[in-house]
C-alpha cells in the first residue's frame, strides 16, 4: 500500500527514532511511505532548500494518493493535525493516530468519532508497529 507517514517537524524533533521506527516497518513490510523524510534526522537542515508552497502543494497531492495515513500525534504539531483533518474530510482516506500513553492528546483527535480515524495509545514501539499492521490489513 501507499501509506502517507505523518510526524512532526517544525513542531519539535523528540520524537525523530520512534518515526524512524515506524517508517522503517512500514517499508520493510512491503509498503511505499512518499513522506519518509519525516523520519530522518537531518530533516530540519534539509529542509532549507524547499519553499512552504512548494512542500504543501507536494503533500496534499500524496495525501490524495495515498491509501492510507499514519500520523503520530504524541507531539502537537499544525502540520499533522492539518494533514488528519484533509486526509479525513477532503482526501476521504481512513487515518490511524498513534499516540504515547499519557500524552494529554487534543479532544479534536481523540474525541473525534469519525468512523475512518483509529486512535490507538501505546506504551512502547513495538505496541505502535503491532497497531500498524492491525490497521492496514483491516484494508
Ligand atoms: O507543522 P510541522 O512542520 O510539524 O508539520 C509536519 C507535517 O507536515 C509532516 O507530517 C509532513 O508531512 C508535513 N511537512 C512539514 N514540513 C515538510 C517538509 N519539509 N517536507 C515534507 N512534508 C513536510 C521539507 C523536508 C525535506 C527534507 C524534503
Amino acid at each position: 500500500m501507499n501509506v502517507y507517514f505523518c510526524g512532526s517537524i517544525r513542531g519539535g524533533r523528540g520524537l525523530q527514532p520512534v518515526y524512524a521506527a515506524l517508517v522503517s516497518h512500514l517499508e520493510q513490510s512491503g509498503h511505499t511511505v512518499p513522506t519518509a523524510h519525516v523520519a530522518a534526522p537531518n530533516v530540519l537542515s534539509d529542509e532549507r532548500r524547499y519553499s512552504s508552497d512548494g512542500i504543501y502543494q507536494r503533500d496534499v497531492l500524496w495525501l490524495e494518493a495515498c491509501d492510507a495515513v499514519v500520523a503520530e500525534v504524541t507531539l502537537p504539531s499544525l502540520g499533522v493535525g492539518y494533514e488528519i483533518a484533509y486526509a479525513l474530510h477532503k482526501a476521504r482516506k481512513p487515518v490511524l493516530c498513534l499516540c504515547q500513553v499519557g500524552t494529554p492528546l487534543s479532544a479534536m483527535i481523540e474525541g473525534n468519532n469519525n468512523p475512518h480515524l483509529r486512535v490507538v495509545f501505546y506504551h512502547d514501539v513495538e505496541q505502535a508497529l503491532a497497531a500498524v499492521d492491525q490497521f492496514l490489513d483491516a484494508r
